[in-house]
């Protein structure tokens, strides 16, 4: 088990059992009034394998003619995002050591066969704050590398409930995730794996 890059923080198994219950169900009760979308690569308009929504002020979405970015509303339905559930505003209050709340919430749900390549996050004007994940369901192989493309990287399997935070020194990594390791967990219903990340937008005036 080797160490991780300096600015990451992992907290395996974070959420017990019953606590991922209850995300799984606050994140049903979201992705009914916000449902999920197919995001398009900008200028391409090639669809991205994950399926996303969001919850919190803004949310991160992006298509063929606009691109990546953060709008206070479902790029479908025209509504506002739905609030974040408690447990996780209560979660980024213990381990974001930021002062301020997340803006957003995006919600990623990946199928058996999904992945998502090697990119930056860095839609967000405030880099100071990191950018905290849940993992719930089955199992992935996550990548991370350095802040420039084609460097060494390391891998990381997470599993439902694991946490990790990634800030300071390592926000602007690159990072992915490789693989699904189908039916590693009973959580969801339909198996496949949703990630959570919270994330603060905009800098504090
Ligand atoms: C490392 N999601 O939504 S979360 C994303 O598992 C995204 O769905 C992946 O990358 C997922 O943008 C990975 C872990 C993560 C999130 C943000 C990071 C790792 C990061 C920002 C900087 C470095
Ligand atoms: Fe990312």
């Amino acid at each position: 088990m080797t160490e991780l890059p300096e600015g990451i923080s992992f907290h395996p198994d974070y959420f017990d059992r019953s606590a991922q219950d209850a995300l799984v169900e606050a994140i049903r009760a979201v992705v009914r009034e916000a449902p999920l979308f197919v995001p398009k690569m900008p200028r391409t308009g090639k669809p991205m394998q994950v399926r996303m929504s969001n919850c919190g002020k803004l949310g991160w979405v992006t298509d063929k003619e606009n691109g990546y970015r953060y709008q206070p509303t479902h790029p479908k339905t025209g509504r506002p995002w739905p609030p974040i559930p408690a447990p996780l505003q209560k979660l980024w209050k213990d381990v974001a050591a930021f002062d301020g709340s997340p803006e957003a919430c995006l919600i990623n749900y990946y199928v058996d066969t999904a992945k998502m390549g090697l990119h930056q996050d860095r839609d967000e004007e405030e880099f100071s704050a990191p950018v905290v994940s849940v993992s719930l369901g089955d199992d992935c192989l996550f990548r991370i590398g350095g802040t420039k493309r084609g460097g060494k990287t390391q891998s990381i399997r997470l599993r439902s409930g694991d946490v990790i935070v990634l800030g300071g020194a390592s926000r602007l990594r690159y990072h992915g995730v490789d693989r699904i390791y189908p039916a590693t967990s009973t959580l969801l219903s339909d198996g496949g794996r949703i990630n959570l990340t919270l994330r603060r937008v905009s800098a504090k005036g």
